[in-house]
């Protein structure tokens, strides 16, 4: 260890003890007892013995961490080859939502992944929902999550060879405008990149340290070219923000806070660029109701799917939405 990671190491074990107060409790989850500890000043990793000391402060200045090589060849080759039998329509999956791009959606439809740009909600498909319970994505979720670990939102994300309009393009957004369940501290995405992603196929764009500021209007940017469902966008970002581009390699994975502002960039190769990524959260977090909040627009969108998918009157909340989702993965199912 560097001369620099022991004083890290020693600041950080000082402040532990100073902070005993915050330190949470847990439940054992594998056969042994310990504690998290939760200092003030570290206020978005707990101490697990993984993290690194300098990992650790990256993390809570910036609010993503880029972990090389943590999902093998194999079990990404299988999650594609799922996602391929979902395009043919050889499989199908209750609960699980198929989107395509707008500029490829107004063509023939064409069986196979050249129409879909992403899958949501993968949690009953058990070849892809395997990915959410890797051991060693765990390991590193328990970082900010805590022991008890709920799997929320699931995605496999085929970014399309641009049409020429643009529409490959993610805005820049924060993830938590999505969600109904608090404290933001306690969630985090883990997004793995399926093959090697860089800005020529629109790997992840991120702005450090936005993790640190609120929950922003979101609203449907206006793009000439058409924007994709769902694709809301932050308003009022600085454009000037200091911006970090995520190149990654096949089985790398980035685990990101929920207020971090970030999207995509256009895909300008042939190739599909894909990704796979879960949303994970404390299952001691809450849900909130999100009326008369900046969350009321999509709210709304995601109810009229509910219910038109459910075919259910439009009492459902966005609330009802991610309980039905959410699947238990690690510890015990405390709250959520
Ligand atoms: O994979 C991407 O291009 C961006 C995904 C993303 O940010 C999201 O779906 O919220």
């Amino acid at each position: 260890m560097s001369r620099a990671a022991e004083r890290l190491k020693l600041l950080i074990n000082h402040l532990e003890r100073s902070h005993t107060q915050a330190a949470i409790r847990a439940e054992p989850t594998s056969g042994q007892t310990f504690t998290h500890s939760h200092p003030q000043q570290l206020r978005y990793t707990f101490d697990t013995g993984l993290l690194t000391p300098e990992q650790r402060l990256f993390y809570e200045e910036n609010g993503f961490i880029h972990i090389k090589n943590l999902v093998s060849e194999d079990d990404i080759d299988k999650f594609r080859w799922e996602f391929e039998r979902i395009c043919r329509q050889e499989v199908k999956v209750p609960g699980l939502v198929v989107m395509r791009d707008v500029a490829i959606a107004k063509s023939e439809f064409i069986p196979d992944q050249k129409a879909v740009s992403k899958i949501q909600d993968f949690q009953e498909d058990p070849d892809l929902f395997q990915y959410c319970t890797l051991p060693q994505i765990l390991k590193y979720v328990e970082c900010f999550t805590g022991p008890n670990i709920m799997a929320m939102h699931t995605m496999l994300i085929n970014k399309p060879p641009d049409a020429g309009k643009k529409t490959s393009r993610h805005p820049m957004h924060q993830d938590l405008h999505y969600f109904s369940f608090r404290p933001a501290d306690r969630i985090v995405c883990a997004w793995t990149a399926m093959e090697k992603v860089n800005r020529h196929n629109g790997c992840l764009v991120v702005l450090p340290g936005t993790h640190t500021g609120t929950l922003q209007e979101h609203d449907y940017p206006e793009w000439e070219g058409g924007v994709n469902k769902m694709y809301h966008g932050v308003r009022g970002y600085n454009p000037q923000h200091p911006r970090v581009h995520l190149e990654m390699e096949k089985g790398d994975t980035v685990f990101f806070h929920p207020l971090l502002i970030h999207g995509s960039g256009m895909n300008q190769t042939q190739g599909f660029r894909k990704a796979i990524s879960c949303h994970y959260a404390s299952a001691d977090c809450y849900y909130i109701d999100v009326k008369g909040t900046t969350q009321e627009n999509i709210e709304k969108e995601v109810k009229e799917i509910a219910t038109r998918k459910y075919a259910i009157g439009d009492e459902i909340t966005l609330k009802d939405t991610w309980a039905i989702r959410g699947r238990l993965v690690q510890g015990v199912r405390t709250s959520l």
